[in-house]
C-alpha cells in the first residue's frame, strides 16, 4: 500500500518524529495483514481467541478498569475563540492543548509501533464520504477500526493525491486521568485522543470524526450529523416502505430499535436495519431528507442483549466480533462470552471483566455494564438491502427519547419542525454506563448530542430549524420513551419488540391515518389509536402511559428555562418562541 497524499505524507513523518515509534507499520486492510494483527495481539496479550467451534475470529478484550466508558470531562473542543465551543462543552485553547498534549505524546511510541490506519466514514466513492487517518499504538484499535469503518487501501485510492482527510493521532500512553485527553481541533481538521484505551475514546472514526468534527462540517456545509440509528419498516399489507431515524442518547436504545423484531400478535411489519449509531444526513433534490449511515460495524452495549430481547444482535456477534469486558466462560464450556441479562445460564465457573475468577455466586457483576460487542454491519441478519446506498434513504420521521422514570409520555408528536426542534433541543434522560460518572442522574441531553456536538450548541440548534425550513419535505418529528416506570420502579411499557406498535402509531400519523388528542405537549395518541393487538397491558397502565400530566409539565419549565438561558445570543428567536408558546398552553 502507498499513500501518494502529500499531506498525508507530511503529517505522518511529523507526527513519527513527535511519538518516536521504533516501527510504522500501514494497515492496508487485507485478510492476511488483519490476520497477522490479530496473532500479534495475542501474542503481546491484549487480545484472547475465543472457542473458535462457538465463535469463530472472535476476539476477547478487557481494557484497563479505570478505563471503561467514554471521559466526558476530558473530552474538549478546542476551537480560537471559545464562543464557538459553546458554553456545554470543555473548551481549551488550541495552544494550550497542543502544547499539553504535545509533550505527553512526545516519545511515547518508544520500543512500540505505530499503526498508520487510513479510513473512510461513509460510502466509499461518495462525495458524502469523509476520510481520516488514524495514527496509534494500540493492536485494539487497529483491530476495531477495521471492523466499524472501511480500512485500508480502499481508503487510500479515496484519498488520491490531494484529497482531504481528518489527522487522527492516538496513543495509550499511561492510561492515567491526569494525562487523558479527547482533543478536537475542528479548525485544523486533528482529533488528538491520549492515555486511554477505550472504544468512543479512541475509535476516532465514530464520535470524535462522524459526530464532533462532521457536524462541525456539517454546519459549514449544509447538512447534519446526528447520534441516530435509522432503520427501515416495511408495510406487509401494503408493501409500501418507509424509514425513521432516531436520535436517544447513549445506552437508550438505537441498537434495539434499529434491528426490533415486531411480537407476533403484531406481524404487519418487516424491519430493516440501516445503522444503529450515527446518521449523515442531507436534503435531497426532491426535498426529503436523505440519511446515511457512515459506519461499516456495531458498537454496540452487551448487557441486556439476549435472544429474547434483540436477537439480531446476538446473531450478528457470533463470528468475527471483538468483546470487551464481558465474562469468558470456562466450564462448561470454554472460551464462550457471557454478561448479564444474556438469558441463558451463566458459566458455573468464568473470567469476568477484570480478570478474576468468577461464578454465579459471585457478588459482584461479571460483566462490565458498559462491556460491548464490535462486529461487522454486513452480518447482521436484518441488514437493509440500502445501508450502502451512497445516495442514503429517506426519512418520513425522526425521533427523539431518553430515559425518563416520569415525565415524558410512551409517544407524541410535535406540532411542526420547530416544535419538533425544541422538543430535541429540551430533551432529558438519565446518565447510563456508557460515560464515567453517576449512573441514573436526569441532565438535558440535547438530541442525544450534549456529549457529540463540535460546537455551540445554540448554533446547532439553529441549524436544525435552518435544516427544516430549507427542505421541502421534511420528516415528521416524534418523542417516545420506552422507560416510563410506575410507583415501583417497574417498566410500565414492555418495550423491545413491541416498540413496533409505536412506530405503526408513527407511520400512520405520517400517512394522516391515525388519531390522537391535542395536548399542551403535542399529539398523544388515544388508547384505541395504537394497535395493542395480543399485548397484555391494562387499560389503567396504558392511561398513565399516555398521560401528559399539565402540573407536571409546568414543572418542567424553569429547568428549560435555565438550559436554554445559557446559550444566551445564539438560542434562536425560533426555539425562545416555542418556550413562550408551550408556557402559554400550559397554562391556558
Ligand atoms: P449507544 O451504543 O451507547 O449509543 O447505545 P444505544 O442507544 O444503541 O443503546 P442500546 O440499544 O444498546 O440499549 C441500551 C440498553 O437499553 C440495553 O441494556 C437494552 O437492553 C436497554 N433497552 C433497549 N431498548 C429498550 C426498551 O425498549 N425497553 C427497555 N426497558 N430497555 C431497553
Ligand atoms: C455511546 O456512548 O454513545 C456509544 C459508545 O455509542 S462509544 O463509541 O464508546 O461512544
Ligand atoms: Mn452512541
Amino acid at each position: 500500500m502507498e499513500i501518494k497524499n502529500k499531506k498525508a505524507l507530511e503529517w505522518i513523518d511529523e507526527m513519527v518524529k513527535l511519538c518516536e515509534p521504533d516501527k510504522v507499520v500501514f494497515c492496508d486492510g487485507s485478510a492476511e495483514q488483519n490476520k497477522q494483527f490479530e496473532d500479534d495481539a495475542v501474542a503481546e496479550g491484549s487480545m484472547e481467541r475465543l472457542n473458535p467451534d462457538l465463535l469463530p475470529g472472535c476476539l476477547l478484550h478487557r481494557t484497563d478498569p479505570n478505563d471503561v466508558a467514554r471521559t466526558e470531562k476530558l473530552t474538549f473542543i478546542c476551537t480560537k475563540k471559545k464562543e464557538d465551543a459553546g458554553p456545554i462543552n470543555n473548551w481549551m485553547s488550541p495552544e494550550e492543548a497542543y502544547a499539553e498534549t504535545g509533550a505527553n505524546f512526545k516519545g511515547s511510541m518508544k520500543g512500540k509501533t505505530m499503526y498508520v490506519i487510513p479510513f473512510i466514514m461513509g460510502v466509499k466513492g461518495s462525495d458524502f464520504a469523509k476520510v481520516g487517518i488514524e495514527l496509534t499504538d494500540s493492536l485494539y484499535v487497529v483491530l476495531n477500526m477495521n471492523i466499524m469503518t472501511k480500512m485500508g487501501q480502499v481508503a487510500v485510492d479515496q484519498l488520491g493525491e490531494d484529497g482531504e482527510f481528518t489527522k487522527c493521532l492516538h496513543a495509550r500512553g499511561d492510561l492515567s486521568m491526569e494525562k487523558r485527553r479527547i482533543l478536537h481541533f475542528p479548525e485544523d481538521n486533528t482529533i488528538w485522543s491520549f492515555a486511554s484505551g477505550y472504544g468512543g475514546n479512541v475509535l476516532l472514526g465514530k464520535k470524535c470524526l462522524a459526530l464532533r468534527i462532521a457536524s462541525w462540517m456539517a454546519k459549514q456545509e449544509g447538512w447534519m450529523a446526528e447520534h441516530m440509528l435509522i432503520l427501515g419498516l416495511t408495510n406487509k399489507k401494503t408493501g409500501k416502505k418507509y424509514y425513521i431515524a432516531g436520535a436517544f442518547p447513549s445506552a437508550c436504545g438505537k441498537t434495539n430499535l434499529a434491528m426490533l423484531i415486531p411480537p407476533k400478535e403484531f406481524p404487519d411489519y418487516e424491519i430493516e436495519t440501516v445503522g444503529d449509531d450515527i446518521a449523515w444526513i442531507r436534503i435531497g433534490d426532491d426535498g426529503r431528507f436523505w440519511a446515511v449511515n457512515p459506519e461499516n460495524g456495531f458498537f454496540g452495549v452487551a448487557p441486556g442483549t439476549s435472544m429474547k430481547s434483540n436477537p439480531n444482535a446476538l446473531l450478528t456477534t457470533k463470528k468475527n466480533t471483538i468483546f470487551t469486558n464481558v465474562v469468558k466462560t470456562v466450564e462448561p464450556v470454554e472460551g464462550n462470552v457471557w454478561w448479564e441479562g444474556m438469558k441463558v445460564d451463566p458459566p458455573t465457573k468464568g473470567i469476568d471483566w477484570l480478570g478474576r475468577e468468577w461464578t454465579p455466586d459471585s457478588e459482584e457483576k461479571g460483566a462490565h455494564p458498559n462491556s460491548r460487542f464490535t462486529a461487522p454491519a454486513c452480518q447482521c441478519p436484518c441488514i437493509s438491502p440500502n445501508w450502502e446506498d451512497p445516495q442514503g434513504v429517506p426519512l418520513s420521521a425522526i425521533l427523539f427519547g431518553g430515559r425518563r422514570a416520569k415525565t415524558a409520555p410512551l409517544v407524541f408528536q410535535s406540532f411542526d419542525w420547530n416544535h419538533g426542534t425544541f422538543l430535541g433541543a429540551t430533551m432529558c434522560s438519565e446518565t447510563t454506563a456508557a460515560a464515567t460518572g453517576a449512573v441514573g442522574v436526569v441532565r438535558r441531553d440535547p438530541m442525544a448530542m450534549r456529549p457529540f456536538c463540535g460546537y455551540d450548541m445554540g448554533e446547532y440548534f439553529g441549524h436544525w430549524i435552518e435544516m427544516g425550513a430549507k427542505a421541502k419535505k421534511a420528516p415528521k418529528i416524534f418523542h417516545v420513551n420506552w422507560f416510563k416506570q410506575d410507583e415501583n420502579g417497574d417498566f410500565m411499557w414492555p418495550g423491545y419488540g413491541d416498540n413496533a406498535r409505536v412506530l405503526d402509531w408513527i407511520i400512520r400519523r405520517c400517512e394522516g391515518e391515525a388519531g390522537a388528542k391535542e395536548t399542551a405537549i403535542g399529539y398523544v395518541p388515544n388508547p384505541e389509536d395504537l394497535n395493542l393487538n395480543g399485548l397484555d397491558i391494562d387499560a389503567k397502565t396504558l392511561d398513565a402511559l399516555l398521560e401528559v400530566d399539565k402540573e407536571v409539565w409546568k414543572a418542567e419549565l424553569p429547568g428549560m428555562k435555565e438550559f436554554l438561558g445559557q446559550f444566551g445570543s445564539t438560542l434562536p428567536a425560533e426555539i425562545q418562541a416555542q418556550l413562550d408558546a408551550l408556557e402559554e398552553r400550559l397554562n391556558k
